[in-house]
């Protein structure tokens, strides 16, 4: 694998997932805490009050990123933090993003802020939470606070972090906050979402006329049918439909895709919520694509389901997540969105797996996270050779943190995170990322070179 001198590599994280502080500096609740304080939703209800304790040890966690290499990190902004109450900001919520993105850009780290990695404030959801179209427009508080406050220190800025997940495993199948299961209300939450990074794009670009690149990150997972069956490539169908075109298409195209609309309309009573102007808002065109990639996905038809079919087994070789490992389809993927829906510069903004890890003497042989990571940057390598224009690369994730519903059960991490000692390990997996980056890539004899490939 090789990588040219502008293809940039990095590591990321979230607020939720990383901070801790839960009601410190002036923060307030998020769902997420409300969630994890509900019996029987995260695992052994686990929650995010002092995870990685990042909120105080960020110092230390800059010098570990700088130790790696990386020439950028993506991190997220918590909304609670910087408006803990409806209309009232909190200089020092928003002192602290300051603080790291200056500390980064000094240690010669590009900070990529994500605006909404899903710690809705409950004070928002109080009033409906993204299902009130009026969320819209206080997330557009967030966005212009953020923008006005760091913008000249920024190097990219990312929206919405997958509302798939926010939206669909939040108010649909109800896995993460807020814990709904009302399809009514999904379809809506993830409109306003989707309208919402719209208005932010359209802000940062009209109004500050800033350079700053901006985009939205999307979880995407190519999904095949189990069998050649008329039955199982309907619902593999209807299963992209509702993982991945029903947000490429709005994005991309400005129409939500119609066959998934009517499949949809048994569970949404009317989309009058879709307003005339808001097709062309969520389609405003960004400056590049962001995609989170982890698996695939094989389904077989089920009679009880429109949409929502049945994960086939394969025999794959899983992950600590018993997510199939799939670079292969990872290709397959990003052929089909170079063919079907854009050219803009693509940056894979998250990419991992977690293992079983074992602290062994001070180390962690996490062979097969290594080797995940080393298969999917051969693949991104073999796709720019192809000319697919991935400009980037955010390993996901920098250290070991609070994974949503499976809270500490699962560790993601390159660097493992003792949570009693708050210890940062490197595991080998971080090793060699390192040496990748070092040598943009491996057996790379000629750095410099944009071309040549020694593999
Ligand atoms: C991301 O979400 C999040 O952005 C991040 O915060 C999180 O920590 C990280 O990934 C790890 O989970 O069952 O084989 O069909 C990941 C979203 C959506 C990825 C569902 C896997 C199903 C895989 N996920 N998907 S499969």
């Amino acid at each position: 694998m090789h990588f040219n001198k502008s293809f940039v590599f990095g590591t990321a994280t979230s607020s939720y997932q990383i901070e801790g502080a839960r009601l410190e500096g002036g923060r307030t609740l998020s769902i997420w805490d409300t969630f994890c304080d509900t019996p029987g939703k995260v695992y052994q209800q686990h929650n995010g009050s002092v995870a990685c304790d990042h909120y105080y040890r960020f110092e230390e966690d800059i010098q570990q990123i700088k130790k790696l290499g990386v020439e950028t990190y993506r991190f997220s902004v918590s909304w609670p933090r910087i408006f803990p109450e409806k209309g009232v900001l909190n200089a020092e919520g928003m002192d602290f993003y300051k603080k790291l993105t200056k500390r980064l850009r000094e240690e010669g780290i590009k900070p990529a802020i994500t605006l909404y990695h899903w710690d809705l404030p409950l004070w928002a959801h109080e009033e409906g939470g993204w299902v009130n179209r009026e969320s819209v427009d206080w997330f557009m508080d967030l966005a212009k606070v953020c923008f006005q406050e760091l913008d000249a220190e920024v190097d990219s800025w990312i929206t919405h972090n997958e509302p798939w997940c926010a939206g669909f495993l939040g108010y649909h199948q109800g896995f993460h906050a807020p814990g709904h299961t009302n399809m009514d209300e999904a379809v809506k939450a993830v409109h306003h979402m989707l309208l919402s990074h719209g208005k932010a794009v359209q802000y940062l670009k009209n109004e500050l006329q800033s350079k700053t690149p901006i985009g939205i990150t999307l979880n995407l997972s190519p999904i095949y049918a189990k069998t050649d069956s008329a039955n199982d490539q309907l619902a593999a169908n209807n299963a992209d439909g509702y993982s991945n075109r029903w947000f490429l298409d709005p994005v991309f195209k400005g129409q939500y895709p119609v066959d998934m609309m009517n499949l949809f309309s048994k569970y949404v009573h009317s989309y009058d919520f879709i307003k005339a102007g808001d097709m062309e808002i969520i389609s405003t065109s960004c400056d590049f694509f962001g995609i989170n990639y982890y698996s695939r996905g094989i389904v077989e038809f089920s009679a009880a389901n429109d949409f929502l079919h049945r994960g086939a087994h394969s025999d794959y070789e899983k992950t600590g997540m018993g997510w199939d490992i799939a670079p292969e389809e990872f290709k397959d993927l990003i052929r089909r969105l170079r063919q079907e829906y854009t050219d803009l510069p693509i940056y894979i903004t998250e990419n991992g797996a977690a293992f079983d890890d074992v602290l062994e003497n001070g180390r962690v042989h996490d062979h097969g996270r290594v080797d995940y990571i080393e298969k999917h940057l051969q693949a991104v390598s073999d796709l720019n050779d192809e000319g697919m224009n991935i400009e980037g690369y955010y390993l996901w994730s920098l250290m070991d943190n609070f994974e949503w519903s499976f809270g500490y059960d699962k560790r993601f991490g390159i660097i493992y995170v003792d949570f009693d000692s708050q210890e940062r390990i490197w595991k080998d997996s971080a090793y060699r990322y390192a040496e990748i980056v070092k040598n943009r890539g491996t057996n790379n004899s000629n750095k410099e070179t944009d071309t040549i490939s020694v593999s």
